[in-house]
């Protein structure tokens, strides 16, 4: 065969293959018109009944717990009835560590330094811009409501509160940031302890002075010896919990220089892809448990509650208060900022995102629902896996509006019981302490508490008062987290939307025309909402 003839049969059989390719593709969507009405109708039941699931395991648990607490079980019964809602637990703390690093590696890899500085930068913006602004809804709340009108004497107070210095606090914060040991760092966070030193009075340093003093005067060298005093020093230690922010700093830096190797960083990057693929299958198995996990969780936790006519008077009033807050934040303010920016429905939005709700409900934990909005926001909201596996990690380690409207609040409403009067400057104070607070407390051992006592002695209010909101904190803080797992998820969804430009320059470049095939693989939902998003592919295929 001449050169000339072979090259024509290449092109007479590529010219087959595309045409063969286009054929496929135009058949595939005349099918996918076809099936519409009953495929589609299967997914969108599959999917709805899924969603169903959950909010009907909610329903089942509080009726089963209610039920139950009649019985009045003891200690062993109520931890065995728990089980397997413990188990839900165990099963999605168990992922949590390697999604984090293979989506925060991969996430940071995928993206040029411009792109993630950009991307990032928005995400910062968003994070600052609704911590502040939950703190402010959460000011004005207990400012109108005014909870602690009746004062603190006949209020209910539960367990102990360690003493806290904020200076040290901050110090372990920035600490567990660089982690000595990466394997130490997946178990055991660095926090100061407290120790005693005796100190010496400087006199009796003075050697010849107290040898003297024993010769010449025995009970003034006496004296001398118990003037010894004993003082508080730091001395390092540790806390059993996983070291977040530690994690979440080293898979950033090695995501970014993994993707600057650019050909010889494949390997790599293919590597935790691959990882983070099969770990997302893991956690669709997992979903298929999650409601009953979800019911035993909520159902155990009611039996367990202490006996709830505590929550009188003022404490029921301030529980009110930060549901109101929480509601506002969650229902008002960032709905109002996500349409804004990306003019769609955020109650679409907040729809395909029921699971992960509910499970943070459940949970009290975003870390542990960490699994379950990647899923929600990745398969049923359809956001593009480059922004999802960097900002969600990153939200559920810094963004925390809920926590920082509730810890203002809390502060504030500690003023109040203690008809303790603040003045503009000390309210700034607060709003500037809770948010640092909400965006440190991942990285601060044992930090519920803790970040609270900060807020507190930052403005000099008595730190043992938090005791007196302690009764009802297993409750709000589900509350907190569900407020906090939405606004991780609307930052994602935002700053897709902000970085659209951006992420379609990537795709133009990496020569991407697998358009039609992923848009295949989408469900419902997704198709529906795509028209609107304009978004050209899925990264899947450019990883
Ligand atoms: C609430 F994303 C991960 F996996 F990197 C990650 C892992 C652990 C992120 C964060 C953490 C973590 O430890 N977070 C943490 C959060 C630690 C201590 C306190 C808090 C605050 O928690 C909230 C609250 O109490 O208001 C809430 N329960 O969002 O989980």
């Amino acid at each position: 065969m001449t050169k000339n003839s072979a090259d024509e049969t290449i092109a007479v059989k590529t010219m087959e293959r595309i045409h063969h390719g286009f054929h496929k593709r135009t058949t595939l969507a005349k099918k996918r018109v076809q099936r519409m009405s009953t495929d589609d109708m299967r997914k969108f039941m599959k999917n709805n009944g899924f969603v169903l699931f959950t909010v009907l395991a909610v329903i089942i648990g509080i009726i089963l717990g209610f039920c139950l607490r009649e019985y009045q079980m003891d200690f062993r019964q109520i931890k065995y009835f728990s089980f397997p809602g413990e188990l839900l637990m165990r099963m999605l703390q168990m992922l949590v560590m390697p999604l984090i690093i293979s989506s925060l590696v991969t996430g940071m890899a995928a993206l040029d330094s411009k792109a993630s500085g950009k991307m990032g930068l928005r995400a910062v913006i968003y994070y600052t811009t609704t911590t502040v602004l939950a703190v402010i809804t959460g000011i004005i709340m207990v400012l109108i409501i005014h909870p602690g009108g009746g004062g603190k004497e006949k209020m209910h107070r539960e367990g102990k509160i360690e003493e806290v210095h904020s200076a040290d606090a901050f110090m372990d914060l920035v600490r567990n940031m660089f982690p000595p040991n990466l394997v130490e760092a997946c178990f055991k966070q660095f926090k100061t302890n407290y120790g005693i030193r005796k100190v010496k009075p400087i006199i009796a340093q003075n050697e010849t002075v107290i040898s003297d003093s024993v010769i010449n005067n025995f009970s003034q060298a006496m004296n001398l010896l118990l003037e010894v005093t004993e003082e508080m020093v730091p001395i390092p230690g540790s806390v059993n919990a996983v070291n977040a922010l530690g994690l979440v700093v080293f898979s950033m830096s090695f995501g970014l220089v993994i993707g600057k190797m650019k050909e010889d960083g494949v390997i790599l990057r293919d590597f935790f892809n691959c990882l983070n693929e099969a770990i997302m299958q893991l956690v669709s198995v997992i979903m298929w448990y999650a409601p009953m996990g979800i019911l035993f969780l909520i159902a155990g936790k009611i039996v367990e509650m202490e006996d709830m006519t505590v929550v009188g008077g003022q404490l029921g009033m301030y529980t009110i208060t930060v549901i109101v807050g929480l509601l506002i934040h969650a229902l008002i303010v960032l709905p109002l900022l996500y349409f804004f920016i990306t003019h769609k429905n955020p109650f679409v939005f907040i729809g395909g995102l029921v699971q992960a709700l509910v499970t943070a409900l459940g949970t009290s934990s975003s870390s542990a629902t960490l699994p379950i909005t990647f899923r929600c926001l990745e398969d049923k909201i359809g956001l593009d896996k480059r922004i999802t596996r960097f900002v969600l990690p990153v939200g559920a380690t810094i963004n925390m509006d809920g926590t920082a409207l509730y810890e203002a609040l809390a502060a504030i409403f500690i003023a109040q019981v203690n008809n303790f009067e603040l003045n503009f400057g000390q309210i700034l104070t607060i709003s500037i302490t809770a948010t640092a607070a909400s965006i440190g407390a991942a990285g601060i051992p044992q930090a519920g508490l803790v970040t609270m006592v900060i807020v507190l002695t930052s403005v000099g209010l008595p730190t043992d008062d938090i005791t007196l909101i302690i009764a009802v904190d297993w409750f709000l803080d589900r509350l907190r987290t569900t407020t906090n797992v939405l606004g991780d998820s609307l930052g994602a969804g935002i700053v897709e939307h902000l970085s659209r430009h951006e992420l379609q320059k990537m795709d133009a470049e990496a020569g991407n025309f697998v358009i039609e095939e992923n848009e295949m693989k989408k469900p419902y939902q997704l198709i529906c909402q795509d028209k609107e998003n304009e978004k050209p592919i899925d990264s899947e295929t450019k990883m």
